[in-house]
């Protein structure tokens, strides 16, 4: 019908398909379709033209050229406010397009793990058709409402239902779909790369990003920030902190966001029931124990006053009794500060459990993860570069203790090492975490002189060092003097570190006279 307005629906994901095509054409549109949508659109009782029936031509190449043709992206792409393209249409017989909503083949959920398809399939699997037509009608955005999304459905027929137009509203559709087709085509990247050396190849760098949220600020207040989720790992690896599920609190932030993350990646590292409390991206508590609540208790006394303010991460399910214990301790500084937290992050909560932390404070985060899959990817910005490397997966059962000292540890010593150096991977460089009995003592960070990482170390663990096992992320580069021989001093037990420096027959000869066992473990845990 002349002068009817248009709809291009071309769509691999058909949710909610229902819901849009009646709404357009409610409003009157002519909808036009390609194969499988219009089949849908059809027996929901929506009435479609056809794409072929458009353009005279069959779909063809299997599927490969359906709404590659003039009759579609001349009436997606022409100017309506140029004279001369309204008369080429016209002369050509093209109607113009006001809407196109269009989602892609399902690439990376067809690549991906979970279903191994075989090259040829994946190259098949490689949208063309459906970009063209988002990037046409993205382009012409002035003109042409382009949607990717079916969250947007109801924005979009409101928008049409409304008598005003609203530019800023056509934009952000368009920045929507060039972002969708900037992942979907980053995604297409990685694969391929994927595919030319395995695991010869350095990390590829293209990926795929969407949009989670807005962030009220950056790091600090005067910063704009904005939370972007990986796309190659959401939809199919779901893990990690970008998935989880928020059940109580305030909106989190860009540093909420850092240190749940730093929290739960530690946490996630233990077998055992585990409490990590992580401040400003570093554990400062971490205690593993068969009942949850002492576990808890014992992170939270490694250092108290850190673990204020701090977020409580578990690799167990909260219940009733942990979750009652996190309300109502008390600070063992004082015995009477009840401790305030901003994220309890955990893989479950029972219903009681919930509940009660949801009483504890309205500004609580709780979360619910799941676990980090291995392999990911670590991503570092520099001024104008990204840095890319592999994630530290390796844990202490990868890593061979050698005992380098004359005296060799007890068994209940090199268990102790192996839970500290699990700490101190996760401590900011240069990094010291003193241990015993499955329970971080103290820890020192971030110091610029790793003497000075070491006493801080000692100092929070007190009179509790004597007999603990100390670990250090990196060699010591001096031995007498220096931090071997305080450490030595300090009544530890047991040292564990890489070894590697020249001077490493001091440390040796250090652990001797003060009958120190020295463990060397040859890989290293700088956290930069
Ligand atoms: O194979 S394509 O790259 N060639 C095309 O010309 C084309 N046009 C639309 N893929 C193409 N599409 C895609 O088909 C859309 O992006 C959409 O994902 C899918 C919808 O197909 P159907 O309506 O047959 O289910």
């Amino acid at each position: 019908v002349a002068g009817r307005r248009q709809a291009l629906i071309s769509l691999s994901d058909k949710n909610d398909l229902a819901l849009l095509g009646r709404g357009l054409q409610d409003l009157g549109f002519t909808i036009v379709s390609t194969g499988g949508t219009a089949s849908a659109l059809e027996s929901s009782g929506v009435s479609v033209t056809k794409v072929e029936e458009l353009t005279s031509f069959p779909e063809m190449l299997d599927g490969r050229v359906k709404t590659l043709h003039p009759s579609v992206h001349g009436g997606i792409l022409a100017r309506r406010d140029l004279k001369h393209h309204m008369e080429a249409l016209e002369n050509h017989g093209i109607g113009t397009f006001d809407v196109v909503v269009v989602n892609l083949y399902p690439f990376y959920s067809k690549v991906s793990s979970s279903s191994k398809i075989s090259f040829e399939d994946g190259i098949e699997n490689i949208d063309i058709g459906g970009p063209a037509m988002i990037r046409a009608a993205a382009k012409n955005h002035k003109d042409v409402l382009v949607v990717v999304d079916s969250e947007d459905y109801t924005a979009l027929l409101e928008f049409l239902r409304g008598t005003q137009d609203d530019q800023q509203f056509r934009m952000r559709l368009a920045w929507k779909a060039f972002q969708h087709v900037a992942s979907y085509d980053s995604a297409v990247s990685e694969w391929l790369w994927k595919q030319t050396g395995e695991d010869k190849c350095p990390p590829s760098l293209t990926v795929p990003l969407s949009l989670k949220s807005s962030l009220r600020y950056g790091e600090n207040p005067h910063q704009k920030a904005a939370f972007y989720v990986d796309r190659s790992l959401s939809e199919v690896n779901a893990g990690g902190i970008a998935t989880a599920i928020q059940h109580h609190g305030k909106e989190m932030s860009y540093n909420n966001y850092l240190d749940a993350d730093a929290a739960w990646n530690c946490v996630c590292e233990f077998s055992k029931p585990t409490c990590v409390i992580v401040k400003h991206t570093n554990p400062c508590g971490v205690a593993s124990r068969e009942n949850i609540i002492e576990a808890y208790r014992l992170a939270v006394k490694a250092d108290p006053v850190s673990a204020f303010g701090g977020i409580v991460a578990f690799n167990v399910e909260v219940d009733e009794a942990i979750a009652k214990d996190i309300r109502e301790f008390r600070s063992p500084t004082d015995g009477e500060t009840r401790m305030f937290y901003e994220i309890v992050v955990a893989p479950k909560y029972s219903k009681k459990g919930l509940e009660i932390l949801r009483g504890k404070s309205k500004t609580l985060r709780i979360l619910e993860a799941t676990k980090n899959s291995k392999g990911k990817l670590s991503l570092r910005q520099v001024g104008g570069g990204w840095l890319a490397q592999d994630a530290d997966d390796l844990i202490p059962e990868d890593i061979q203790f050698n005992v380098v000292s004359s005296k060799a540890p007890q068994e209940s010593e090199l268990s102790d090492a192996q839970f500290a150096w699990l700490c101190v991977k996760h401590v900011k460089s240069n990094a010291i975490v003193v241990a015993k009995n499955n329970c971080m003592l103290g820890m020192g960070s971030g110091q610029p002189n790793r003497l000075e990482s070491l006493r801080i170390a000692l100092r929070k663990a007190g009179n509790e060092v004597k007999g603990a096992a100390l670990a250090s992320d990196a060699f010591f580069p001096f031995a007498w003097n220096d931090a071997v021989e305080e450490a030595c001093q300090s009544g530890v037990s047991v040292i564990a570190e890489p070894g590697g420096s020249i001077r490493d027959a001091d440390a040796i000869d250090c652990c001797k006279k003060y009958e120190v066992s020295l463990l060397f473990t040859n890989v290293r845990h700088f956290r930069h």
